[in-house]
């Protein structure tokens, strides 16, 4: 007879019973599911943009664009190797597309981001609009969208793909089918759904409050400009200088629903006061040059580079020149299953 109070460690026979029986003990395992604090096997890392870009390039000799459907090298958290991720929750890699490229069209459940990172003059095209993109502009392309990408400058260009891969698997939900034709036929104007939705104004009779934005590129020049006019009041926060977050403009809320998107200014000798929350969080340097201190590590940064601040692990910026960096994380998630936490200059 087995009582409530027999440890399963001196009664393998009673593991033996569970196992055949697809059960497993819970209190085996439940201080690492019940944990104190979020604790993952996500590592702080930064990826300098010296030393993949030449990596980067090499894929070109490879594959095509075409034959990849996407070139793109993961950004792979060294705790999570083989997993595809960049933090528990989020996908993030680098695309490359040479000029003349095209990148197929296709949709999935999984939404992604584009963040520019090298080169202009590309388009991606979202539901048969185009948008050129830039360096620093933030383009969307929402859950069960046509995209593809075609690259009509004499340039190599990369972005950095953010996409909530891990959290759709987790619910089971991918899907995924392939546009009947390499690219899709034109169909509005380029810049249409900007101008339309992004301008402050929205058509006269349309009330719709969606979970996903209408715009679908959110170029650098304006959130720059934003920015540079703003910094001017001199309102610096002291966890994160001068930040703004990118929002769907229908409703307020991010742009995306999944992932949460930033643009923050730190001013030449800023340092920042330790913060940390809940979304771990992908960073790309824009501008600028300094350090960011995330738990034990220090990483020295400049343009292009990327860096990741897992979950709850303290971080303080520190901007050598004026800097300014872009960020994603699933912090729109955790608000809306009321997760999310963060901790101002206590950390
Ligand atoms: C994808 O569709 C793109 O459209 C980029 O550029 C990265 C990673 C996994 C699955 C689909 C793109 C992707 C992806």
């Amino acid at each position: 007879m087995i009582t409530a109070d027999i440890r399963p460690d001196l009664a393998p026979y009673y593991k033996d019973e569970l196992d055949p029986k697809n059960l497993a003990p819970l209190w085996e395992v439940l201080p690492g599911i019940a944990k104190h604090l979020p604790k993952s096997a996500c590592e702080p890392y930064i990826w300098h943009y010296a030393d993949v870009r030449d990596t980067l390039m090499k894929s070109a000799d490879l594959i095509t664009a075409e034959e990849a459907e996407r070139r793109v090298l993961i950004l792979e958290n060294p705790g999570m190797r083989g997993r595809f991720r960049v933090t528990t929750a989020l996908f993030a890699g680098l695309q490359l597309i040479m000029p003349g490229e095209v990148a197929p069209a296709h949709r999935h459940t999984q939404a992604a981001l584009r963040f520019i990172v090298e080169g202009g003059g590309a388009y991606t095209a979202v539901d048969g609009e185009r948008t050129y993109m830039e360096e620093g502009d933030f383009v969307i392309t929402p859950s069960w969208t046509w995209h593809d990408h075609g690259n009509e400058s004499d340039q190599p260009m990369v972005w950095m793909d953010g996409l909530d891969i891990p959290i759709v698997e987790t619910l089971d939900a991918t899907f995924a089918e392939k546009f009947p034709e390499k690219s899709q036929p034109p169909g509005r104007p380029s810049g249409d759904s900007l101008h339309r939705y992004g301008s402050g104004m929205l058509p006269v009779d349309y009330y719709e409050k969606g979970t996903v934005s209408k715009v679908f590129n959110y170029p650098y020049t304006r959130t720059r400009e934003a920015l540079e006019q703003m910094r001017k009041a001199e309102e610096w926060d002291p966890c994160h200088g001068l930040k703004l977050r990118y929002v769907n403009p229908e409703s307020g809320e991010s742009a995306m629903p999944t992932i949460g998107t930033n643009m923050q200014l730190l001013p030449k000798g800023f340092e920042t006061s330790s913060y940390r929350s809940s979304d771990a969080t992908i960073f790309s340097v824009v501008e600028g040059t300094g350090t960011s201190q995330v738990g034990d590590e220090t990483f020295t940064w400049s343009k292009r580079d990327t860096f990741v601040v897992p979950s709850w692990v303290p971080v303080k910026h520190s901007a050598a020149e004026d800097a300014v960096l872009f960020s994603f994380s699933d912090r729109p998630v955790q608000r809306m299953v009321g997760l999310w936490r963060e901790d101002r200059g206590n950390a």
